[in-house]
């Protein structure tokens, strides 16, 4: 039997999204030195924010920032040390844009003080691995994303293995989205994200994204990130990932056609336009 997600606004205390076009756009912030696609070029905390007032400007509907990289062969970052990066980037998008702020961490104590410091959405990679981030996400009433990812950064891509990606992936998603539940997080409040690139060869991302009916058919919105990844590289020979933008236009287009709520990607202003087009041209199925 299939879910049907019915109401096309999620509004809560401190945002809103409105899904009546269809899918909207959340734009990638990443405050750090070694991030894979844009390291180093919005570490600075001033280059951060004016990133972050373009990406508003350009359409994102979301901006999601992130004070650690979590490439493959990534090492973590320490919680004081994201913390720094991250919360006068904040502090300063919050003053300025309209648009809710996402924080990419799933650390406990970086997502209760960029709550604290006005960020309205928690973008988990680790799907709630600490409880305390689903009872963080009910108190606060924000809403959270939840990805899978099998491994941890150092170690993802050395031999990922499935017997059934596709259902191994779902079935996770679905225990974690029923725990946020039981948290109190309401269902509309919940993203659910296969975690492209997470733990995964090339085939494993090819199948997810060819079975995203699975995942969009659940109930819960579907976010995907497949900007600039490797398997777009991999896909069209393109070694740099600021070359990566057409490849990333055809998955986009393509998310949307699936049925997905969310696209997390670097280059909005590109995206948009993607997007716009591709929620006009969606054909119900
Ligand atoms: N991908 C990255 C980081 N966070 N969050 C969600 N929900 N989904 C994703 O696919 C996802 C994510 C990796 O991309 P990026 O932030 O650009 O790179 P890095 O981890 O090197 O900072």
């Amino acid at each position: 039997m299939q879910d049907v997600i019915c109401e096309h606004v999620v509004e809560w205390p401190r945002g809103r999204l409105d899904f009546s076009t269809g899918c909207v756009v959340m734009g990638v912030l990443n405050v750090t030195p070694d991030s894979f696609s844009d390291g180093g070029q919005f570490f600075d905390p001033d280059r951060a924010v004016g990133h972050g007032l373009q990406m508003a400007a350009d359409g994102a509907a979301i901006i999601d920032v992130g004070g650690e990289s979590t490439r493959p062969g990534s090492a973590p970052v320490s919680t004081d040390g994201q913390i720094k990066r991250v919360i006068p980037v904040i502090e300063a998008l919050v003053k300025n844009v309209d648009v809710p702020i996402s924080i990419d961490t799933y650390r406990y104590e970086v997502a209760e003080a960029a709550l604290e410091a006005g960020a309205a959405m928690i973008n988990d990679i680790t799907a709630l691995s600490d409880e305390r981030m689903g009872q963080l996400a009910a108190e606060q009433q924000v809403p959270v994303v939840l990805m899978h990812m099998q491994g941890t950064p150092a170690t993802m891509q050395i031999e990922p293995k499935y017997e059934d990606v596709v259902s191994e992936v779902l079935e996770f998603l679905l225990s974690r989205a029923r725990r946020a539940e039981d948290f109190g997080v309401a269902k509309n409040m919940i993203f659910i994200d296969p975690g492209i690139g997470f733990g995964k060869t090339l085939e494993h991302n090819l199948l997810i994204l060819r079975g995203l009916k699975r995942f969009v058919t659940t109930g819960y919105r579907v976010l995907l990130g497949t900007s600039r990844k490797s398997f777009i590289g991999r896909l069209t020979g393109k070694e740099k990932p600021s070359d990566r933008i057409f490849g990333t236009a055809a998955s986009v287009a393509l998310c949307v056609a699936a049925g997905v709520s969310i696209v997390r990607v670097h280059d909005v202003a590109e995206m948009v336009d993607v997007v716009k087009v591709a929620n006009k041209l969606k054909i119900e199925k």
